[in-house]
């Protein structure tokens, strides 16, 4: 009799660890279909650059108001940037993006934007299959008019 009830009892056991072992297993799941919900939701926003004055120098500036802001990029997949200007400036703009190598000596355009001025905007795609990513130190982006105070790294993950 005693015998009969262990067994019934680590058959219970059982059950219950594999219960615990799923209910866990469809928790480290959610976290991560969260994770990569979070990350796309976040991923566009970032992408995008308005032109400013700010003080006397011209600055790109980042959705979450970030200046000259590194810009996050999805490798294999269209990247779209957007580049935005204040309705009532007149200067001109237009995103430059580069690939950099050998420490910074050599400079190769990738991409050119079409020029914005007084509240015009415009997109560039942005697809790191399309350029051999390998062959730069690092991808800048730069504005064709002010590269001195306009410009920025592309990180692509
Ligand atoms: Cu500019």
């Amino acid at each position: 009799m005693l015998q009969i009830n262990n067994k019934s009892q680590n058959k219970s056991l059982g059950i219950i660890i594999i219960i615990a072992a799923l209910f866990f297993m469809s928790f480290a799941n959610m976290g991560s279909i969260l994770k990569t919900y979070a990350q796309e939701k976040t991923a566009n926003p970032s992408l995008e650059l308005t032109a400013k004055l700010v003080g006397t120098e011209y600055r790109w500036i980042g959705s979450n108001n970030t200046t000259n802001p590194t810009l996050n990029l999805t490798s294999g997949i269209d990247n779209q940037i957007a580049i935005k200007s204040i309705p009532g400036d007149p200067t001109e703009h237009e995103l430059v993006i580069e690939g950099v190598s050998g420490k910074g000596l050599k400079t190769e355009e990738l991409i050119s934007s079409d020029e914005i001025e007084n509240g015009s905007s415009t997109t560039i795609n942005f697809n790191s299959t399309d350029i051999d990513a390998g062959n730069y130190d690092s991808i800048d982006y730069y504005c064709e008019y002010h590269p001195e105070t306009m410009l920025g790294k592309l990180l692509i993950n």
